[in-house]
Formats: C-alpha cells, sequence, structure tokens
C-alpha cells in the first residue's frame, strides 16, 4: 500500500525538519504539509501544503479523504509558556486536536498516528535526576497536564480501539532551521542568535537550573525510527521517555565561549523559572533503547558546533 503522510503544524519548529526528512525519505507528494497559517518558502514549495486548522474534525476528515493518507504526524500544540498565560486556549488546542486525530483512528480513517508528549508530564513531585519512565508524574502547568492527559488517551485509544498511535516525551530541542515558539526551553535557541547577533544575551532562567535538552537531528531521528519499528516492539503506548542531554544555563554560556571568547551571559529569571523548576534535570530513556534501539548522538558541544556553524553571517 502507498503510504501518504500528513504533518498537521508543519510550519513549527519541529514539523518544518520533520516534513523536510519525510518528504525526502517518502517522496514529496508523498508528503502534506498543513498549519493554520504559512510557513517557509522551502517547506511550502517542496511539496503539498494544505491551511488546516487541527481542531476542526470536518476540515481533517476531508484532507485525509482527499489526499488518502494513511499516516498522521500532530505536531501543532501551545508550548508551556504560553500556555500559562492563556490556559483555556491551550487545553482546546492541545486535547481537541488529539481527539479529533484519535478519533479519525478509531474510525480506521488513518491507519498510525505520530503524537509528541514533552518532559513537562512531570512535576515537583518527581524523581528529579534520571527520571523513570514510570514515575510520579502530577504536573503543575497547563502544557504538563495537557500533555499528560493526553498521554492517557492515546493508551486507551490503543487498548480498546487498536489506534496505533506512539509518541515521545520530547526534551527541549535545540535547532537552527526554525525558531521555537513559546517554550520554556527556548533559552538554548535564543543564546546561538544572540551570541552571534549582540555577543550577549540575558537568560530567563537562572544560572544553575539543568533541564534535559536533544539536539534537532536526534529528534527527528528518533521519531523516525519509533514510526518506523514494528509494532510489537512498543511496549509503551503512552510515551516514551527520550534523552539527549543535560545542562545549566551556565554551562551553555561556557559552551558558547568555547568559540566565542568574548560571548557574556547575563541572567534575569522571570515566570519560566517556576515551569523550569517543576521539570526534571534529566532523564531514563532505558525504555526507548531496549524496545527500537534509541540512542542520542549530539552533545552539548556538537550541538554548539552545529548551531553556530550554521547561524553564521556569510
Ligand atoms: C517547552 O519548553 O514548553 C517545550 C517542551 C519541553 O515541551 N520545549
Amino acid at each position: 500500500m502507498q503510504k501518504y503522510i500528513l504533518i498537521i503544524g508543519a510550519c513549527g519548529q519541529i514539523g518544518t525538519e520533520l516534513t523536510m526528512a519525510l518528504r525526502e525519505k517518502h517522496g514529496n507528494d508523498h508528503v502534506i504539509a498543513s498549519d493554520i497559517r504559512e510557513g517557509n518558502d522551502n517547506l511550502m514549495e517542496s511539496g503539498p501544503f494544505e491551511i488546516l486548522d487541527a481542531t476542526d474534525y470536518d476540515a481533517l476528515e476531508e484532507v485525509i479523504a482527499y489526499y488518502e493518507i494513511n499516516e498522521v504526524y500532530l505536531m501543532a500544540a501551545m508550548l508551556s509558556a504560553t500556555a500559562e498565560k492563556f490556559p483555556m486556549r491551550a487545553w482546546n488546542l492541545n486535547m481537541n486536536s488529539l481527539f479529533n486525530v484519535l478519533n479519525l483512528g478509531k474510525e480506521k480513517k488513518i491507519d498510525k498516528i505520530f503524537w509528541p508528549s514533552s518532559i513537562a508530564v512531570f512535576g515537583p513531585n518527581t524523581p528529579k535526576d534520571h527520571t523513570p519512565q514510570n514515575t510520579i508524574m502530577e504536573p503543575s502547568t497547563v502544557y504538563g497536564i495537557s500533555k499528560q492527559s493526553g498521554e492517557r488517551w492515546c493508551e486507551y485509544y490503543f487498548n480498546k480501539f487498536d489506534v496505533d498511535v506512539r509518541s515521545i516525551r520530547y526534551p527541549g530541542l535545540i535547532s537552527w532551521k526554525t525558531m521555537p515558539g513559546g517554550g520554556t526551553t527556548d533559552y538554548a535557541v535564543e543564546i546561538y542568535h544572540k551570541a552571534l547577533s549582540d555577543g550577549a544575551y540575558t537568560c530567563f532562567l537562572k544560572e544553575d537550573t539543568a533541564l534535559p535538552m536533544m539536539f534537532m537531528d536526534d529528534a527527528i531521528r528518533a521519531t523516525l525510527q519509533l514510526m518506523e519499528a514494528e509494532g510489537n516492539r512498543i511496549k509503551v503506548r503512552s510515551s516514551y521517555n527520550l534523552s539527549g542531554m543535560s545542562f545549566t544555563p551556565s554551562e551553555m554560556a561556557q559552551s558558547v565561549q568555547g568559540k566565542l571568547p568574548n560571548f557574556k551571559m547575563s541572567y534575569a529569571p522571570d515566570f519560566r523559572q517556576a515551569i523550569a523548576d517543576s521539570w526534571p534535570s534529566s532523564i531514563d530513556d532505558s525504555n526507548a533503547q531496549q524496545d527500537w534501539g534509541w540512542k542520542a548522538e549530539f552533545d552539548l558541544k556538537r550541538t554548539t558546533e552545529e548551531m553556530l556553524a550554521n547561524l553564521k553571517p556569510d
């Protein structure tokens, strides 16, 4: 059977790179990008693109029927910092888009679903270091509550209705092609842009706040690996812990200074500090390693080299 893939939220930080990776693998015409707004030229011109509101079930169903879609990646979401400002909008987007896609799976209109969860499912009572796959969660943010609820629903739809839905708890993602928007881990991307443009950056988290992070190439590779794995290897149907690296803002500043010795970092923590304080410092991803062979490749040093080389003005 021919594979036709729909990416919802294709213009975001992950969606942009995921769309291009899937187009390279399956052919441009087999990967339909969609978003509520237009994205970068490369994404829009390299294959089909649809304006689509993920909370509109009828519109979603129509696109799926028109392109004979069998696989959906639902990347549209409101992230942690923005969700604290607009709780009801975040809940509406994050939950209703998921129900729409899960119900299309239940009705056998699509065969396979990817839905991203996050380290935000964990909360202040969670063990902070090497946070295990199964542990106390109790998220204290709007975004985290929506992601934890989403995980429960994914597992429920798999058990009750045999919906093949797969998921990863992404850490903070670092990339140079598309900016993140509205997250608590965004500082780890902003720092590189500001280091090159201004030689200085004021971080909105404290210098010693360690968080789990990952370079985008690893995140895309993990996503494709999970989606390509045989179904019987996917033992976790809520969402898999995934680990790349862990570091503090001050360790990141040192890494940038290794390449740009005059770079200056200062700190002005804001409301995002409380969100970061509720999240783990590092993640145990041994289930992902055992079940489908996951292994990260990028550490902080390599991430800094890639980011600065690609963002550097010519
Ligand atoms: C955020 O900071 O909200 C996201 C996430 C960790 O899910 N990057």
